[in-house]
């Protein structure tokens, strides 16, 4: 037997989720004029590369549509890096820089703004504003950070570079365009 609380924290959780999923609906979405090609026709992530300290950055298209995207750069535990990322992607009719942007976006009616507010906890990065550009270690949740809050980067752990925009995982469909991300290895 569960206690009341787990059940009651779940059913706000689902709750929260429909709200958004309502009010995104309901965010019309004219013809985004996003570049898309740069998304579509993208190979899969190349071979496995390794930075070595000091040498030339390295730019990672990052598509907004996709739930996790392989930037093929092997990272280390103790290794020292500057990311840093340009351009616009979109959350349907939401144009958004890497910085993303905050539920009490003017583009959201008063009541959208609340139930985004209401959902906030159930971003897959619940601390990073909507579309942030949030970066990791192999998808491990734990090693998630936002990448324009976070001028230098250690990872806590050995893996693989990968990115992605912050969405509710059920809401990556009406996503569009890309951002660029560029990598550093400083030591
Ligand atoms: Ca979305």
């Amino acid at each position: 037997m569960e206690p009341m609380g787990g059940a009651r924290m779940r059913i706000g959780r689902t709750v929260r989720v429909a709200a958004v999923v309502l009010a995104a609906c309901l965010v019309i979405s004219p013809a985004v004029a996003a570049d898309v090609a740069e998304c579509e026709n993208r190979p899969p992530a190349g071979p496995l590369r390794t930075l070595a300290p000091g040498s030339a950055p390295v730019k990672v298209i990052v598509c907004a549509q996709q739930k996790w995207n392989d930037a093929a750069i092997a990272v280390e535990s103790g290794q020292v890096y500057r990311l840093s990322a340009s351009g616009e992607w979109y959350d349907a009719a939401i144009p958004s820089g890497p910085d993303g942007y905050p539920s009490e976006n003017p583009r959201l009616a008063r009541w959208q703004q609340v139930l985004f507010q209401l959902a906030e906890p159930s971003r897959r990065a619940p601390d990073a504003n909507w579309f942030a550009l949030v970066c990791g270690v192999s998808e491990t949740e734990t090693s998630w950070f936002a990448v324009t809050r976070t001028p230098e980067w250690t990872p806590s752990m050995n893996g693989t570079l990968g990115c992605f925009a912050n969405d509710l995982t059920v809401k990556y469909s009406n996503n569009r365009g890309f951002v660029t991300l560029t990598v550093e290895r400083l030591r």
